[in-house]
């Protein structure tokens, strides 16, 4: 039962029957993204303060190391994973190779993998801009009590048991699904609880905003130009209103609030467009398409597509049902 007020705390216990697979483990596991996310949110509030205490590569007050922020979060999300032993293997947009934990330990039960983009949209850091962090979650698929191996991460999207992002906005919000609709849980900073803040969040059918970043037109395929020059002409609704914070977090949550499409298109500068399928673009296709929006790569299901490589790179749009699909229209058509 979604009861506003509710903290996510409660939430993850009430609801743990209705994931796709029960167990306490899951529920472990969440919570601890849960508990990282409030440290890398502290240090994220102070990221301003940087003149004060130290930039990146400084020796603060304390004799601390400054850390850059996503090396940070990046470190406190794998750590907070790792001392709990709850997954079997990590997977960050950070790291070159995946992590393997207690891979000796037949004791090890575990079997979920995480894969993270740990501080996603870093650069913005820097003008007091929203950042974030996008889980992905899977059951292993090689026999648990064995080392994990490529294999459990290179799985298809529709195979992710739950995902979700924290936006690190004016408010910080976790937003996660485990495959049984979307709901969003607002920080309150004063006691460092998240509540139910968003329950059963669902993208407009359609929308009016479209997100991308126009700068590159001029490498987009045409298909993609041609549906911008839509998105701009005077007829019916239209024009549309263009907005694109270059964060993927803030510009999704945006977008499944009052409804739009993000796009990241492949380019004549690169080929498979910018964003990672495994750490970016499978959690927020399984969130969309949880709250009734729609994902593709212009031609395909990105929940369909078959990674080969960790840091395989897609193009990618994403957002309310009937933009994604007019946009795939003029792909398709030109
Ligand atoms: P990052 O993983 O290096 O932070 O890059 C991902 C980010 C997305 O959040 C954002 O939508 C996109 O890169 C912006 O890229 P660009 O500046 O090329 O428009
Ligand atoms: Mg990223």
């Amino acid at each position: 039962m979604l009861r506003k007020h509710q903290t996510l705390g409660e939430f993850i216990i009430e609801n743990q029957a209705s994931f796709k697979y029960s167990s306490g483990e899951l529920s472990s596991l969440i919570n601890s993204i849960r508990l990282a996310a409030k440290v890398v949110n502290y240090e994220v509030n102070k990221a301003g303060l940087v003149d004060i205490l130290g930039a990146a590569g400084d020796t603060n007050v304390q004799g601390e190391d400054q850390q850059k922020l996503d090396v940070y979060a990046n470190e406190k999300f794998i750590q907070t994973m790792t001392n709990r032993n709850i997954v079997c293997g990590i997977a960050s947009e950070e790291e070159d190779h995946f992590i393997a934990i207690n891979s000796q330990d037949e004791n090890n039960q575990n079997k979920y993998v995480v894969l993270i983009d740990p501080l996603d949209g870093s650069s913005n850091i820097d003008v007091n801009v929203s950042v974030g962090t996008i889980f992905s979650i899977y059951r292993r698929v090689t026999p648990i009590g064995t080392p994990v191996t490529l294999d459990d991460f290179l799985q298809p999207g529709h195979l992710q048991v739950a995902a979700g992002y924290v936006v690190y906005g004016t408010s910080t919000m976790l937003v996660y699904t485990t495959g049984d609709g979307v709901n969003g849980f607002t920080l309150n900073p004063a006691i460092g609880t998240f509540y139910l803040s968003h329950p059963n969040m669902k993208f407009p059918e359609d929308g009016r905003i479209y997100s991308v970043n126009e700068g590159n037109y001029i490498h987009f395929p045409q298909g993609v130009k041609n549906y911008i020059k839509y998105c701009q002409m005077e007829e019916g609704d239209r024009p549309y209103t263009s907005r694109y914070i270059g964060s993927l977090v803030s510009d999704f949550h945006r977008n499944m609030i009052k409804g739009g499409i993000y796009i990241y298109p492949k380019s004549s500068l690169n080929s498979n467009g910018k964003l990672r399928l495994l750490y970016e673009c499978n959690p927020m296709a399984f969130l969309a398409e949880q709250a009734n929006g729609k994902a593709s790569n212009g031609f395909q299901r990105i929940l369909d597509i078959h990674p080969t490589e960790l840091h395989e790179r897609v193009p990618f749009i994403c957002g309310s049902k009937n933009m994604v699909e007019k946009c795939e229209e003029f792909m398709r058509n030109a």
